[in-house]
C-alpha cells in the first residue's frame, strides 16, 4: 500500500456566503493531515444541474440544511472510499458515481459526492507534499492527454494565469431582481499580467461605485457576489455606468477593458417568451431578444455574453450563435450544465463557442476535466466559474491555472468568499512557471 491510501473520510454541515448550509469534507491518507474542500451552492440553476441535496426539513434552517448529505459522506462513502489511493482520482470519481446510481447524483446528493471528490485532490496533496495546483494538474495531465486547439494562447496546454472577468453591477436573482440581466462584468483585456488586470478591475470598481453614488443610485450596497446592486431605470443603464466606470479609471473601454454580460435568461423565460420588467412589462420572443443583444453588442465594447437564452431554447441559441459568435463570446452556462452530453449536442448543433465550468453542476472533478476536455478539442472556451453562493474554498483558483483554461469568473472584488480566489491567483501569479495570456485569447474574435 502506498501512503497515499485513504484512512479517513469526514464530512461536517458549514455554512456558505448567503449563510446556507453547505457541506465540507476532509480527506486524510495514512498518516497524514487531512485535505479538505467546501462546495458552493448556486441561486440562478440550471434545471439540469446535478442534484444539491437539502434535508427539506421546514423546522430546521427553512429546509435547507444539509445534514442528510453530510450523512451519506459519514456511512456509504466513507466506506466506499477508505482503502483507495487518493491519486487515483478517476477510480474514486467512478466509485462514487456508481454507489450513487442515479444519473443526476440525486440518491447521495452532488453536494456530497463533489465534496469527496474535491477533498480526495487535497489529501493527495498532503499526502505528496505538493501544492493543490501541483495536484490539479497532474490529474489534469493524466486525463486530458494534450488538448491541442486552434485558440491563441492554447487554452488548455500549459498551466496559465486566467483573464478574470469580473462583475461590477448585478441584478436577477443575485440583487434583488432590481435589473432583469444578472451580471454586468469586466474583462481587462489589454492587462499583461495578472496582478495589472486586477488591479484595474479594483480601480474600474471603485470609480463604478463612486459614479452610482454621485448620481444617486445605490453605489455601496452590493449582490450576493459583491457587484452593485442598484435601482436602475434600465438594464442599458448599468452598461452605461460600467463604461464610465471604465474611462473614470483612464482606461479604454474596447481596448484595456471590454464588458461581459450574464443575462441569465432562464430566471425571466416563461412558455416561449422572455419577460423583461425593469423597464416595464416587456414580453420578447427568442429573435427580438438576440436583436436586442446585436444592438448592444454594436454600441459597447461587449465580448462576452452568457445565457443570453433559456436553457431550453435550442433553435434560438443557434440564430444567436449565427447572428454573433464570431464577434463575441458565448458561453452557455444554464444550457451546458458542464455536462458533456449536453455541451456535445451543442457543438453538433453549432450552439455557442464557450462553456461555463462549474464543478457543484455536475458533481466530480472527473467529470469536470472530461467537459473541458471536450470544449477545448471543438474550439469552445472553457470558462472557469464560480457559483453565488461561495466560501474561503479556493478550489477553482487552482484548478483554472492548473487546467490552463484562460479564463475565470468569480463575481466582484469586494466579499472575501471571492477575494479567497483572487487572491490566491495573486500568489500564484509570483511563480515564473504561470505565463499570463489574458486578452489574446480572444484573438480569433476580436480581430
Ligand atoms: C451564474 C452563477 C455565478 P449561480 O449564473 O453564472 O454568477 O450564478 O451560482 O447563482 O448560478
Ligand atoms: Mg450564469
Amino acid at each position: 500500500m502506498t501512503s497515499t491510501r485513504i484512512q479517513n473520510v469526514h464530512a461536517r454541515e458549514v455554512f456558505d456566503s448567503r449563510g446556507r448550509p453547505t457541506v465540507e469534507v476532509e480527506i486524510a491518507c495514512e498518516g497524514y493531515r487531512a485535505g479538505r474542500a467546501i462546495v458552493p451552492s448556486g441561486a440562478s440553476t440550471g434545471v439540469f444541474e446535478a442534484l444539491e441535496l437539502r434535508d427539506g426539513d421546514a423546522d430546521r434552517l427553512q429546509g435547507l440544511g444539509v445534514r442528510r448529505a453530510v450523512e451519506n459522506v459519514n456511512s456509504e462513502i466513507r466506506s466506499a472510499l477508505v482503502g483507495q489511493n487518493a491519486t487515483d482520482q478517476q477510480t474514486i470519481d467512478q466509485l462514487l458515481i456508481e454507489l450513487d446510481g442515479t444519473p443526476n447524483k440525486s440518491r447521495l446528493g452532488a453536494n456530497a459526492i463533489l465534496g469527496a471528490s474535491l477533498a480526495a485532490v487535497y489529501a493527495a496533496a498532503e499526502a505528496e507534499d505538493v501544492r493543490p495546483v501541483d495536484q490539479f494538474r497532474f490529474i489534469w495531465n493524466e486525463h486530458s492527454t494534450r488538448v491541442s486547439s486552434g485558440r491563441t494562447g492554447n487554452p488548455g496546454l500549459a498551466s496559465c494565469l486566467p483573464l478574470p472577468m469580473v462583475n461590477m453591477i448585478s441584478g436577477g436573482k443575485h440583487a434583488g431582481g432590481n435589473l432583469d440581466f444578472q451580471d454586468y462584468l469586466i474583462l481587462p483585456v489589454g492587462a499583461t499580467s495578472y496582478p495589472q488586470a486586477f488591479e484595474w478591475i479594483v480601480t474600474v470598481y471603485q470609480h463604478v461605485g463612486r459614479l452610482l453614488t454621485k448620481s444617486g443610485f445605490e453605489g455601496v450596497l452590493v449582490g450576493d457576489e459583491g457587484g452593485y446592486g442598484p435601482k436602475l431605470a434600465s438594464n442599458e443603464q448599468a452598461l452605461d455606468f460600467v463604461v464610465a466606470g471604465i474611462e473614470a479609471a483612464g482606461l479604454r473601454p474596447g481596448e484595456d477593458v471590454c464588458i461581459g454580460l450574464d443575462v441569465a435568461s432562464a430566471h425571466f423565460h416563461h412558455e416561449g417568451k422572455y419577460r423583461l420588467a425593469a423597464t416595464g412589462e416587456e414580453e420578447l420572443i427568442a429573435s427580438e431578444v438576440i436583436n436586442l443583444l446585436e444592438d448592444w453588442v454594436n454600441r459597447y465594447p461587449i465580448i462576452s455574453i452568457e445565457d443570453g437564452l433559456d436553457e431550453n431554447d435550442w433553435d434560438g441559441w443557434q440564430e444567436l450563435t449565427q447572428r454573433l459568435g464570431d464577434r463575441v463570446q458565448l458561453i452557455g452556462d444554464d444550457l451546458f450544465v458542464t455536462n458533456k452530453e449536453r455541451l456535445q449536442r451543442g457543438i453538433d448543433s453549432g450552439v455557442a463557442n464557450s462553456v461555463l465550468i462549474k464543478l457543484n453542476q455536475i458533481g466530480t472533478l472527473t467529470e469536470t476535466l472530461q467537459a473541458m476536455k471536450l470544449a477545448l478539442e471543438n474550439d469552445y472556451w472553457p470558462v472557469v466559474s464560480a457559483r453565488s453562493g461561495e466560501t474561503e474554498d479556493t478550489t477553482i483558483a487552482d484548478l483554472v491555472v492548473a487546467t490552463g483554461a484562460g479564463q475565470l469568473k468569480v463575481g466582484s472584488v469586494a466579499r472575501s468568499e471571492r477575494l479567497a480566489k483572487y487572491n490566491q491567483l495573486l500568489r500564484l501569479s509570483e511563480c515564473d512557471a504561470f505565463s499570463y495570456v489574458g486578452g489574446a485569447i480572444f484573438d480569433a474574435i476580436r480581430n
